[in-house]
C-alpha cells in the first residue's frame, strides 16, 4: 500500500468545517498510512458538535494485521536495545511533552471537552509517566536469592512479553495512553495502540512525540477506527501476546473472556462507583469542596469520580446546604473559558445515557435536589448536562449502584461508621473510596475496611499520582495495576534463572546438606 503512505501524520484535506479539518492517518511500521479502503471517521468537538477536529482512518482487520506484523518484526531489536537506552527515548518524549504542554492541553479541550486547567493536568500526567518510566529503564528490578545448593546462583529477571495491544479511553486521552505506552516500551515490548474514537487526535499527538523522540519504526504502531471490531481483531491476532484495556466493565468482560480462551495476558481497568464518606466528625466545608471536585471535575467522567456521597445523618442537612451552594456556583460551558468549571460530556449518546439515569433516579424516588437537565439554548450544539445532585438516595437504588459517567452524584444518609462502610463497599465496583474524618483511629480503621484499590483520607476520590499503583478490586479490574512500579508487571514475564557453577550434577530438594 505504498501509494497510501505519506510523510506526515495527515494530509491537508478540505472536509468542510471551514476547510480546517485535516485527515490523519494510521502510523504503521514507521510510516503514516491510510486505512485499507481509505475510509475515515470524524472526531467532533463535544462543546460544539458542528466543529470537526479531524478525520481519522476507519481501519479494518487488514490494518490491524499490518500493525501487529510490524510490531512483531520490530520486537527482537527493541527487546535487545538496553533498557537505559529505551529510557533515553522516553525522557526525550517527556521533554517534548513539557515543551508542548500548553498546545496539547488546548487541543485536548477542543477534542475531549475537559476544562483547560484539567487538560494541563492530563498532559502533566503523561509527562510524569514518561519521566518515571525513563528512570525505570535503569531499574526494572528483578531479584537474586540464595540457592539451597552450593556453587549455584539463583535470580529472577523480567522479560518483555512481545507485541502488546493497548486499548485506551477518551476521558484521559493523553494520560491513560501514556500509562500503558511508556511502561510497555520501557519493558521492551512493541505496541499497537488503538485509542477511543472520540479522542484519536490526542493519542496521535502522543505518538508523534514518541516518534520525534526517536522510537524506531515498528515499535509503536497507531491505528484508529471502530472499537468493537478492531479491538477484537487485535485481541484475536495470534501475534498479539497481551492486551491492556481501560474501558467499561461490559467491554472489559468481553475482552477478558476472549483473552481467557486464547490464554493471553489481559489487564483491565474498568468501571467504578466511587464514594466519599463524610463522618460525624468530618470537616464539612472541606468535604463539600472535595465532593464538588470529585463529582463534577471532568464533568464526572472519571473512573474515579465521586458518584456517591455517604453522609453521617448528624451532618447530612449541613452538608447538603454547603454542597448545594457550591454546586450552584459552578459555571457550565466551553473548557477554554477560564471561568468555566464544568465542560461538556463526550458525545450526544453519552449525554442521553446520563440523562436517562436522571429519569431512573426520579422514578426510583430519589429527590432531585439540583440540575437534572440537558442544557438547551446557546450551548445546544454541544453535549452539556447540568451538574446534578440527587438527595435522600437509598444505597440499593440504580443511581447508587451503576456507573453513570457524568455529572450526577447521589447523597446517601447513613446512621454510623459501620453503615457508611457497608454502603461504601456495597457495589460491584472497588476503585476509589474516601473518608473525611478528624479521628485518626477511625481513619486507620477505614483504610483497612474500605474495599477499593485506592483509598483517600480527607481528600476526594480523584487525584491519583503516577508513582503509586492505580486500579481497583471486584468488577473494576482483574487484579492488575497501572502506574507505579506495578505497571511493569502488566508488561513483563518473570524468568527464573539458575546458574550452576559447581561442575557436577546437583539435585534440588534431594541433595540436602545433612546427607
Ligand atoms: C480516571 O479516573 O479515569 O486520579 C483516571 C485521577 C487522575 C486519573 C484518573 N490522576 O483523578
Amino acid at each position: 500500500m505504498s501509494s497510501t503512505v505519506s510523510k506526515v501524520s495527515g494530509d491537508k484535506t478540505n472536509t468542510g468545517n471551514n476547510g480546517a479539518a485535516r485527515t490523519y492517518d494510521n502510523y504503521i511500521d514507521g510510516k503514516w498510512q491510510k486505512a485499507e479502503g481509505g475510509k475515515t471517521f470524524p472526531s467532533l468537538n463535544p462543546a460544539n458538535n458542528n466543529e470537526i477536529i479531524g478525520h481519522f482512518a476507519a481501519s479494518i482487520e487488514a490494518d490491524v494485521d499490518k500493525a501487529v506484523k510490524a510490531a512483531a518484526k520490530a520486537f527482537p531489536a527493541w527487546k535487545r536495545t538496553p533498557a537505559p537506552h529505551r529510557g533515553e527515548i522516553l525522557l526525550k518524549a517527556a521533554h517534548l511533552l513539557k515543551e508542548r504542554k500548553e498546545e496539547l492541553a488546548t487541543l485536548m479541550v477542543k477534542e475531549m471537552g475537559k476544562v483547560l486547567k484539567e487538560a494541563r493536568g492530563d498532559v502533566q500526567e503523561a509527562i510524569d509517566m514518561a519521566e518515571y518510566m525513563a528512570g525505570e529503564g535503569r531499574r526494572l528490578l528483578g531479584h537474586t536469592v540464595p540457592s539451597e545448593l552450593r556453587d549455584k546462583f539463583a535470580m529472577a529477571v523480567r522479560a518483555p512479553i512481545g507485541v502488546v495491544g493497548l486499548i485506551t479511553p477518551w476521558n484521559f486521552p493523553m494520560a491513560i495512553p501514556s500509562w500503558k505506552l511508556f511502561p510497555a516500551l520501557i519493558a521492551g515490548n512493541t505496541v499497537v495502540l488503538k485509542p477511543a474514537s472520540d479522542t484519536p487526535l490526542c493519542a496521535l499527538k502522543l505518538v508523534e512525540i514518541v516518534i520525534e523522540a526517536g522510537i524506531p519504526p515498528g515499535v509503536v504502531n497507531f491505528i484508529t477506527g471502530p472499537g468493537g471490531k478492531m479491538g477484537m481483531a487485535l485481541v484475536d491476532h495470534p501475534l498479539v501476546k497481551a492486551i491492556s484495556i481501560t474501558g467499561s466493565t461490559e467491554v472489559g468482560k468481553k475482552v477478558a473472556g476472549r483473552c481467557g480462551e486464547l490464554m493471553k495476558r489481559i489487564s483491565c481497568e474498568l468501571g467504578g462507583k466511587n464514594a466519599i464518606c463524610v463522618m460525624e466528625d468530618g470537616d464539612v466545608e472541606l468535604a463539600a469542596e472535595g465532593a464538588v471536585w470529585g463529582a463534577f471535575g471532568t464533568a464526572g467522567q472519571r473512573c474515579t469520580a465521586a458518584s456517591r456521597i455517604i453522609i453521617h445523618k448528624k451532618r447530612y442537612e449541613e452538608f447538603k446546604k454547603v454542597f448545594l451552594a457550591k454546586v450552584k456556583a459552578l459555571r457550565l460551558g466551553s473548557g477554554l473559558d477560564p471561568n468555566v468549571a464544568v465542560g461538556p460530556v463526550i458525545n450526544k449518546s453519552q449525554l442521553k445515557s446520563i440523562n436517562d439515569y436522571v429519569e431512573i433516579g426520579k422514578k426510583e424516588g430519589a429527590t432531585l435536589l439540583y440540575g437534572g437537565n440537558i442544557v438547551a439554548g446557546e450551548l445546544e450544539s454541544g453535549c452539556f448536562h447540568e451538574p446534578t445532585i440527587f438527595a435522600d438516595v437509598k444505597a440499593n437504588m440504580r443511581i447508587a449502584q451503576e456507573e453513570i459517567f457524568g455529572p450526577v452524584t447521589a447523597l446517601i444518609p447513613v446512621n454510623d461508621y459501620a453503615e457508611a462502610i457497608e454502603v461504601a463497599n456495597g457495589t460491584p465496583y472497588g476503585l476509589s473510596l474516601s473518608m473525611y474524618t478528624q479521628d485518626v483511629n477511625q481513619a486507620f480503621r477505614a483504610m483497612d475496611d474500605l474495599e477499593s484499590g485506592i483509598v483517600y483520607i480527607n481528600a476526594p476520590t480523584i487525584g491519583a499520582e503516577i508513582q503509586l499503583p492505580f486500579g481497583g478490586v471486584k468488577q473494576t479490574g482483574n487484579g492488575h495495576r497501572e502506574a507505579g512500579i506495578t505497571a511493569i508487571d502488566q508488561f513483563t514475564e518473570w524468568k527464573s534463572i539458575y546458574v550452576d557453577y559447581s561442575g557436577r550434577l546437583q539435585k534440588a530438594q534431594i541433595d540436602l546438606p545433612s546427607k
